[in-house]
């Protein structure tokens, strides 16, 4: 049988005919809700199309239920064989019904009563589509919402992909890129905005979107987009009205300025508060929206000539101070780390800062500089640095996921966003594997302290069977394969190395980080390697951290060898607490990094004929390229970084094919 990638982690596999029967027979399924496009009536329905597929029971929803009277089956006189499922709202309970659901598909029987709710209220996705029907930074197909500047007219993946967010609880999206057009508003598109929420709210998902600041000029003929201009003023509260008619529920506007060539505020000598409180005040007469302000605003010509220069340090320096003039409904989304979605970060000091403004934490499924889905490297291990992480604000523990969740400041509405390039290829983000990262975002979104590889497995069960020896391969393999992909990348602290000046962040171009204004410098010369971040000598981003965190980064002894070449530049011959120099790290671990992608294909070899030959074939073609790909990478940064220092590889192999 050829599977369906589309389905994802939602197949609903039958369980075998012995651990079927364990089950009770369910007859009746009661919804109880007025409205078809509730999500309790998607829940109803959900339940119905499950228990066919994994128990091949047929029941009945209706959505009345008078206790008094008897359900239909014989079999409901035990109570134990009746399963109330309720939420908080209706959301709650089609999250509480498709965790029966998911449970059952891994044969794992619900316990007597459980209750579980989110660390976050916010658990929402950045979809960077363009109205074209391109995806910044996507790798699997066309869009599935947008064509030739408009909305598609079939939205039916639109609607599986909420299926597939309401599975793990996300509970809103922004559809376009951040980097936003003004033909977004213009009338047939906010039509088109209305459908895709339509489409997605019977399962729970409200949608938001992305604006361009100079939409007032370009769309509106306006003179200027200086947001104190009552004009300006007058367009964005008109655009909103209109929003608001067709997306009655909209979550807000993420907006992205003066970054990246991006105009914004400071464009029209106004201050990033004085942009974001434009559309905090637009959006503010109709309900519960909130500006997501992006943290994300540096030069992007930067002079690396001047060693105080420092791409980390702008977040914090451009709104370090404005905390206090943010209107209340104005959250600042801020990357996981301060440069841009590498494979190893400290977190961003900005976290810290902000304290009556709310964040949102951004984190990346798709990717970018992750091997783009065409390598295996689940990022569940990653996220868990940053979220974990203790910052000791004000000297009192200050764990990240803790600042996010509003429990350290007491928000009550923070959280989480990630940008995940969903496309239209039959995968979702072709590849089969790279949806473990999607799934395990919003169950981090749920509970940040998840196990990661208990978060896999019950993935990989879901995607791919039962089998202990297909769950344990997996799990394995996707545990290994972020430390995997930091060895053959960029090591300790350096960043990932990818091609930065091509501007495809893909494959290996160390040469690429430094001589140009982007800021991703590593300093590498002939003696020494490594930004020198520190407040003593450096460019004092580490005494943007709390004062036991700056402490920590701002001294080499104690600064970790894993964040080493972040915070400290040092000859290559320095030793690292490990006890290798640097330059021998460096070898060796792309040695080992790039070994042990050549176990991945072999491994996945074993199961051959233990999940259905459609998608081993296509994981096995991805894992063999990565392999290929891993001594690439090996190769070319071992050589590049020998060719610098002249220093030899201890084991003779670097110099020498
Ligand atoms: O990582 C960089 C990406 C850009 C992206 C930008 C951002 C949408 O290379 O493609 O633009 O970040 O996050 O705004």
């Amino acid at each position: 049988l050829r599977a369906n990638g589309l389905e994802a982690w939602l197949r609903y596999a039958s369980l075998p005919t012995e651990a079927a029967k364990q089950y009770p027979r369910y007859t009746d399924i009661v919804a109880l809700t007025d409205s078809k496009s509730s999500p309790v009536s998607t829940a109803g329905k959900e339940v119905q199309d499950g228990l066919k597929k994994i128990l091949n029971q047929s029941a009945n929803i209706r959505n009345k239920f008078d206790p008094s009277e008897q359900l239909s089956s014989s079999a409901i006189v035990d109570e134990a064989q009746t399963v109330v499922i309720v939420g908080q709202n209706e959301r709650g309970a089609l999250y509480g019904a498709m965790e029966f659901l998911m449970r059952l598909a891994q044969n794992q029987p619900c316990p007597a009563s459980y209750a579980s709710s989110p660390s976050a209220p916010i658990r929402w996705i950045n979809q960077w589509d363009n109205l074209d029907g391109s995806i910044e930074r996507g790798y699997a197909g066309p869009s599935i919402f947008f064509k030739d500047g408009a909305v598609l007219d079939d939205l039916t993946r639109v609607e599986q992909y909420a299926r597939l967010m309401a599975s793990v609880r996300l509970n809103g999206i922004v559809v376009n890129n951040v980097n936003s057009h003004c033909n977004l508003l213009n009338p047939s598109n906010l039509k088109g905005l209305g459908r895709i929420a339509d489409a997605m709210r019977p399962w729970g998902v409200r949608i938001g979107v992305a604006l361009y600041f100079d939409t007032p000029i370009e769309l509106g003929g306006l003179k200027t987009s200086d947001p104190l201009d009552p004009d300006v003023v007058a367009f964005w509260n008109d655009i909103t009205t209109q929003l608001y008619e067709n997306v009655p529920d909209m979550l807000g506007y993420l907006i992205k300025a003066n970054s990246e060539g991006q105009p914004g505020p400071l464009t029209y000598g106004r201050t990033l508060a004085e942009g974001a409180n434009l559309f905090a005040r637009a959006l503010k007469p109709h309900g519960d929206g909130i500006v997501m302000y992006r943290a994300f605003v540096y030069n992007h010509h930067l002079d690396e000539s001047n060693w105080k220069n420092d791409r980390a340090n702008a977040a914090v320096e451009f709104f370090d101070g404005l905390d206090d003039v943010f209107d209340e409904n104005v959250l600042v989304q801020i990357k996981y780390g301060p440069i841009d979605f590498q494979v190893r970060e400290p977190p961003s000091p900005l976290l810290a800062h902000l304290r009556r403004t709310r964040t949102i934490i951004e984190f990346q499924v798709a990717q970018e500089y992750m091997g783009q889905q065409s390598h295996l490297c689940y990022l569940a291990p990653l996220w868990r640095t940053i979220l974990d992480f203790d910052l000791r604000i004000d000297g009192e523990p200050s764990l990240v996921k803790d600042v996010v969740s509003g429990e350290r400041f007491n928000w009550k509405y923070s959280g989480y966003a990630a940008v995940v390039n969903v496309g239209n290829d039959s995968t979702w983000l072709g590849s089969h594997l790279a949806m473990s990262n999607l799934y395990a975002y919003g169950r981090y979104c749920w509970e940040p302290s998840s196990d990661e590889a208990a978060v896999v497995s019950d993935w990989a069960r879901l995607t791919f069977g039962l089998n202990p020896t297909v769950v344990d391969t997996i799990t394995q393999l996707s545990m290994e394969s972020w430390p995997t992909y930091e060895n053959y990348s960029g090591n300790l602290g350096i960043q990932t190395l990818c091609d930065i000046v091509k501007t495809c962040h893909y494959g290996p171009s160390p040469a690429a980080m430094d001589g140009n204004g982007w800021g991703q410098w590593t300093r590498a010369d002939a003696r020494a390697i490594g930004m020198d971040r520190t407040v003593a000598t450096g460019t004092g981003f580490s005494g943007q951290y709390p004062a036991e965190v700056a402490k920590v980064f701002e001294n080499i002894e104690t600064t970790p060898d894993e964040l080493l070449l972040w915070f400290h530049h040092v000859p290559y011959t320095h030793r690292l607490k490990s006890g290798k120099t640097v330059i021998q790290h460096f070898y060796d671990a792309h040695y080992e990094g790039a070994e042990n992608a050549q176990t991945f294909p072999v491994r996945w070899e074993a199961l051959r004929g233990l999940i259905d030959d459609h998608r081993f074939q296509h994981i096995l073609f991805h894992l063999t390229y990565q392999a290929g790909h891993a001594l690439v990478w090996r190769d070319s940064v071992n050589t590049f970084y020998h060719a610098k220092c002249g220093i030899a590889d201890e084991r003779h192999r670097v110099g020498n094919h």
